[in-house]
């Protein structure tokens, strides 16, 4: 319900480093890095208004390519979703910045398919399993989205519609059917792998719950999101320590582009592999 005083304010030094976009570039700066918690359970609407507020408008939609301001959402309830949902779709099909991973063969469902589709009826995943149509509940109706086979998966951003890697300025995220404490969280990485912040989501039991993280600057490359205890197919059986958890809208920052380190090594490699080549073709004189 309380606005201000789920609001943490958090002092990242340390490992972290500020990057400031100057004119359109990424400049990379050592600094302090100041991240903003925001985190709520139930009646969660105030706080998600408060933390698309801090990422900024306008929501940039299906745009493709990166804006100067404003953020990007998922709600999952577009028709066009399909219930078995390939990782890239809210980058290449639907454009806005975001492909997912799992270390399960990165397989994802929307629940609530629309008419038509092969999966269809399904509400909130009791095509999965008959019981969590009472176990979840939606922040926008009517779809949910779940990894399957896990209960961990990340995102990584890209400029819209594009395979060149974007980093974002935070990323916050609703859950439905959050039973056990201090296990459901998400860790928030910045382009060289370093841990900028790691937050568990308050339970709110056949409800919603909220956790967000905005950065001062676009510095968040990958978030890593642990979903209970349990991958989705199970009964949710908190009392046996058992613990299902779904979700429902992502909110995150604009798209920036980033250097990509890979790149810049793959093409050093490619200039050295590249010269060897050369060396090896040229004629014995
Ligand atoms: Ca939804
Ligand atoms: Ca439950
Ligand atoms: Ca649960």
């Amino acid at each position: 319900m309380s606005k201000l005083n789920l609001l943490q304010k958090l002092m990242l030094t340390g490992v972290a480093s500020a990057i400031t976009a100057t004119s359109g570039s990424l400049l990379v700066t050592p600094s302090a890095l100041a991240a903003t918690v925001f985190r709520d359970s139930g009646n969660i609407g105030d706080t998600v208004d408060a933390f698309r507020a801090a990422l900024g408008d306008p929501n940039n939609g299906n745009a493709p390519g990166s804006f100067s301001v404003g953020r990007r959402e998922i709600n999952w309830d577009a028709g066009i979703v399909p219930f078995d949902m390939p990782p890239d779709f809210f980058n290449k099909t639907v454009t806005r910045g975001a492909e997912f991973s799992t270390d399960a063969g990165n397989e994802f469902g929307v629940s609530n398919p629309s008419v038509g589709d092969p999966d269809f009826p399904d509400n909130k995943f009791d095509s999965l399993n008959p019981t969590y149509s009472g176990e979840f509940m939606t922040f926008s109706d009517p779809r949910l989205f779940t990894p399957l086979g896990t209960n961990v998966m990340e995102t990584n951003f890209f400029v819209p519609g594009s395979d060149m890697p974007a980093a974002v300025s935070g990323f916050g995220a609703v859950f439905t059917d959050v039973d056990l404490p201090d296990i459901t969280k998400i860790e928030y990485f910045d382009i060289q792998g370093n841990l900028l912040a790691s937050e568990f989501v308050d339970p709110d039991p056949q409800g919603l719950s909220f956790l967000g993280v905005s950065f001062d600057a676009p510095i968040l490359f990958n978030v890593k999101i642990t979903l209970g205890n349990t991958p989705i197919g199970s009964n949710d059986d908190p009392g046996n320590n058992v613990d299902v958890v779904v979700l429902d809208d992502f909110i995150y920052g604009e798209p920036n582009k980033v250097p990509e380190p890979a790149t810049t090594l793959g093409l050093l490699a490619l200039g050295v592999f590249g010269a060897d080549l050369l060396r090896k073709r040229q004629p014995n004189r």
